[in-house]
């Protein structure tokens, strides 16, 4: 695949596209991020975007992965020790799913955040930004109210940290964008240069196909999980015939074989005793996606596949979590 398409693969959009094809003539030595509030374990959301830095590490960036302990702290998350904990467990989990550990670089947000200079240009981009335009930075990404002081000073420290981690391009989930729109104008007009995003999409919940994922209501699949509770997850998801389906609903099971199995398997096999036609092997989503809506592969049998893939990339972050907790 060439340095654009992987970089741009299963990206849901791009700010702006011709800064991203500029990276792809030279993606090397050049700098993307992204941050996670370290909370509970690793679930397919953080998954999503680890995916997309894999693949610009394949691409010949460097990986910039922030422990962002102080977001963390700003949004109710818990004692700094406790966020701090769950910060070394979350980079074990990293690594364990393949993030490589001497190309990837894990900065703990505090690590520069209350340095004097970094301060007095959030007190800058406090002074320059309304109440109004940081809380609706926040709001997709709190969900609930953006009420506390705290909520509206944390989108301005994200726009800041593109600049403090010397950043080519920063990542992150679609819930993002709003953020990294305000960086876009902002930074500038504290001296800052103006760098590119991109966004993951938002995976639906998996039993309804609704709303996304990785909310803290609903279902999703974490590295917690037992084979045997993935399977059971799994199975309940909606998946109807169709990667369309009506209105609002998204298909989870084409989704996840989409943002999370093709990009980390050269081939799917689906296991099928003989009387049931037998094996089929898929090399892209599209095909998998088109036998699904034809009937050719059923829907058990395609939640069945995706159990399976899914549990092989978890394996490596629960063992690692058993051996932490021992
Ligand atoms: N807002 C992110 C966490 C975060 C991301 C980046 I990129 C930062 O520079 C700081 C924090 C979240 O919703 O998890």
């Amino acid at each position: 695949m060439d340095t654009y398409d992987l970089i741009m693969r299963n990206a849901e959009e791009v700010v702006t596209d011709e800064e991203v094809r500029e990276l792809a003539d030279d993606p090397s030595g050049k700098r993307a991020y992204v941050g996670y509030e370290p909370s509970g374990v690793l679930h397919l959301g953080h998954l999503l975007t680890a995916n997309k830095l894999i693949d610009l590490q394949e691409a010949g960036m460097e990986v910039v992965v922030l422990l962002a302990d102080v977001h963390a702290y700003l949004n109710g998350k818990g004692t700094f020790e406790e966020i701090r904990d769950t910060a070394e467990q979350m980079k074990a989990q990293f690594i364990a799913y393949g993030l490589e550990e001497d190309r990837t670089e894990f900065v703990y947000g505090s690590s520069f955040q209350l340095d004097e200079d970094y301060t007095l240009d959030l007190h800058e981009l406090e002074l320059a930004t309304t109440l109004n335009r940081a809380q609706r930075a926040m709001a997709e990404i709190q969900g609930g109210e953006t009420a506390k002081v705290s909520h509206v000073v944390y989108p301005l420290m994200q726009c800041l940290d593109i600049e403090y981690l010397d950043l080519d391009l920063a990542v992150g989930g679609l819930d993002q964008r709003k953020v990294h729109m305000l960086a876009r104008e902002e930074l500038p007009e504290l001296g800052y240069d103006v760098r590119p995003a991109l966004h993951t999409p938002i995976v639906a919940d998996l039993t309804s196909g609704e709303g996304k994922m990785s909310s803290s209501e609903g279902v999703t699949i974490s590295m917690e999980d037992s084979t045997e509770q993935l399977e059971e997850k799994v199975n309940s998801a909606f998946c109807p015939p169709t990667r369309d389906p009506e209105g609002d609903l998204e298909n989870p099971v084409l989704e996840l074989f989409e943002y999370h199995v093709f990009p980390r398997f050269e081939e799917i096999v689906v296991e099928r005793p003989d009387k049931y036609g037998g094996d089929l092997t898929y090399e892209d989503y599209e095909t998998l996606a088109t036998d699904l809506e034809s009937g050719e592969l059923h829907p058990a049998d395609a939640k069945g596949t995706l159990a399976s893939y899914l549990d092989e990339l978890i394996a490596p972050g629960r063992e690692k979590l058993r051996e932490i907790r021992d």
